[in-house]
């Protein structure tokens, strides 16, 4: 362990040493109305970063109003892992299996936690759920045949934070949702498979804290490390759109308790007419708040095509055959894989 601390001392920059500076948002581009129907504050109350050296890289420590993180990680557990969406597990599952992750989960989560090796619920198991355009991740490729509806909530959300960044008429049309543990990490990689790069990619952290890498256009260059928590939203445009990054260490929230203050506070009584947020259940946050204190929800949201913009005609591929690569981008250390359950198991 303390390898691995030494290991991002020696090789990387730290945002202490780096320049951080605030970062104009544009306050006129979101009504406070439209930003509280996305569970977020007024603008004009976020704060944002921008880091020297890295242009277009924005981070905005969390955002949200009290209580509105919940309706997203719940949407992240329950709703949008079910179909037509598309999840790790229906690459190695039947399709009835994967049909209801979160109702055959839930007792197994409420029991947790008296043993430390108790096999895990098919809902840990979930490593990635992709909406819209769905990422093939063998092909490394979107195509205009494999195509859900996106979800209508988080496609308001991401426009919001979008036009709040300067990017007014960001079409949200593929996600990536990322579900990390205490042992999972995800490797060095660039996001270049989106057909039109003129558009941010917004990324919206949840749960238990990681250490984000930001390197260079070239994988060789020394990144900068940073921490995301509860809350956190980082945008990647311009320069800083197509650069390498990584999470190697997701880690618990620097409040040392089991899930950090902001996912503890309710919502108010009232929510605005037209809110995209909505309540949830006592019993479905406990199975939530259960999962999350080992737990880190990223959801990555991308405009994939420039208005317009069509696919080019492909020849003879389909999204089959994904199995193999899957495991390549999202990795977990060898010690904890080798106590990992099968997932088909
Ligand atoms: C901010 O947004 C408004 C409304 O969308 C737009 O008219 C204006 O040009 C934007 N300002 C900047 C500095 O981008
Ligand atoms: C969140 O996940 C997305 C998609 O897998 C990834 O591109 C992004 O870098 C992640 N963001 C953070 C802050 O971990
Ligand atoms: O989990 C994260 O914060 C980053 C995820 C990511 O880089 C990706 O999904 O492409
Ligand atoms: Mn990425």
């Amino acid at each position: 362990m303390h390898f691995v601390y030494l290991f991002f001392f020696f090789l990387t920059r730290s945002v202490f040493f780096c320049q951080v500076f605030r970062s104009q948002l544009n306050i006129s581009s979101v009504s406070d109305q439209d930003a509280y129907r996305a569970g977020l504050q007024p603008v004009s109350q976020w704060k944002a970063y921008g880091l020297n050296g890295y242009p277009g890289f924005i981070f905005i420590p969390n955002p949200f109003l009290p209580g509105c993180q919940r309706h997203w990680v719940k949407q992240c557990l329950k709703l949008y892992p079910q179909k037509p969406n598309v999840c790790n597990l229906d690459l190695h599952m039947a399709p009835e299996k994967t049909a209801d992750l979160w109702g055959q989960s839930t007792e197994q989560l409420r029991r947790k936690g008296s043993s430390k090796w108790e096999p895990r619920s098919l809902l840990e198991k979930l490593r990635w759920v992709t909406l819209g355009y769905h990422y093939n991740w063998d092909t490394k490729k979107y195509s205009a045949n494999h195509h859900t509806p996106f979800p209508s909530d988080l496609a308001f959300l991401s426009e919001q934070v979008a036009a709040a960044c300067g990017f007014r008429g960001f079409q949200a049309q593929a996600g990536i949702l990322n579900y990390y543990h205490f042992d999972s990490s995800l490797g060095i990689h660039v996001d270049e498979s989106e057909l039109d790069h003129s558009w941010p990619l917004l990324s919206f952290s949840f749960g238990q804290s990681s250490i984000f890498l930001l390197g260079g256009l070239k994988r060789e260059e020394a990144p900068t490390a940073m921490f995301m928590h509860s809350g956190d939203i980082m945008v990647m445009s311009g320069f800083s759109r197509l650069l390498y990054h990584a999470v190697p260490r997701v880690l618990p929230n620097p409040e040392g308790t089991a899930l950090p203050s902001c996912l503890d506070q309710a919502l108010p009584s009232d929510l605005p007419v037209g809110s995209v947020i909505e309540r949830s259940s006592d019993e479905d946050w406990q199975v939530c708040a259960k999962y999350l204190q080992s737990s880190r929800i990223n959801m990555t949201i991308r405009q994939v095509l420039a208005e317009g913009q069509k696919f080019p005609e492909e020849s003879g591929t389909n999204g089959k055959g994904q199995a193999a690569s899957e495991e390549s981008h999202h990795q977990e250390n060898s010690r904890a894989k080798r106590h990992k359950p099968n997932p088909d198991s």
